[in-house]
């Protein structure tokens, strides 16, 4: 491993990149931003696409490591620093069901809200990666109601994710605020790592904002 644990983290406002921004704040560590201006498409310009080629952001670098995919950013992150606390360890009970709410948010949940969204039929159920929209949403609500976050007792760095993922979608209607679901966002984003990144998230938009507008390419 890389002994020095500089991290870069390409973000850009008002993206699912504040969820990897703010697990940097939980984490308390230092880290640089590269802040892309995505109204200007700086993230479909050659430069960013060497970084991820899908044009997505959060990605990560680490050393010669580039991570792209918010939840292997959060894997990646919460590993490098064990010292926070965010991620149970191999050997620990909760490793499993950590890495399984991780990874349930991209294999399952993105891709059903997704179509919910569009009102799109899922494929059968046998061929559907979460089977559909309401077994996906009563199997994360049924493990939200047992709280007080996603480990029980435990807060990890997977709460990080869906605390900021439920609170957009919600925002959004794209999933009810059901009293479980609140009572968890609630929970989550009353921590002062939140309130950081929220007001770094402001002021960043707001530089977007006041700048000359740049031309996509
Ligand atoms: N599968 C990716 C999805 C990330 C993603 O959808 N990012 C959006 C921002 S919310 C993005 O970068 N969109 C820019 C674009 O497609 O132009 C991940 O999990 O990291």
């Amino acid at each position: 491993m890389t002994p020095d644990r500089s991290v870069t983290l390409y973000y850009s406002p008002n993206t699912r990149s504040l969820g990897a921004l703010t697990l940097l704040e939980e984490l308390g560590v230092p880290y640089e931003l590269h802040v892309l201006d995505m109204k200007a498409g700086e993230q479909r310009q050659p430069a960013y696409l060497a970084i991820n080629p899908m044009g997505k952001v959060p990605a990560l670098k680490h050393g010669e490591a580039i991570v792209t995919e918010q939840v292997a950013v959060f894997l990646y992150l919460a590993d490098l620093f064990p010292e926070a606390g965010l991620a149970p360890q191999i050997g620990d009970p909760l490793r499993g069901p950590y890495l399984r709410w991780l990874v349930y948010y991209a294999g399952c949940f993105e891709p059903a809200v997704v179509d919910h969204a569009l009102k799109r039929e899922p494929a059968p159920p046998a061929m559907s990666p979460y089977g559909d929209y309401d077994t996906m949403l009563k199997t994360l609500v049924d493990q939200l109601g047992k709280g007080p976050y996603l480990l029980g007792d435990r807060f990890s760095a997977a709460d990080v994710l869906w605390g900021t993922a439920l609170t957009w979608t919600m925002g959004w209607k794209l999933v009810p605020d059901l009293p479980e679901i609140t009572a968890y966002v609630n929970r989550v984003n009353a921590r002062p790592a939140v309130a950081r990144a929220r007001a770094k998230e402001a002021e960043l938009a707001a530089a977007q904002e006041a700048a000359p507008e740049a031309k996509p390419n």
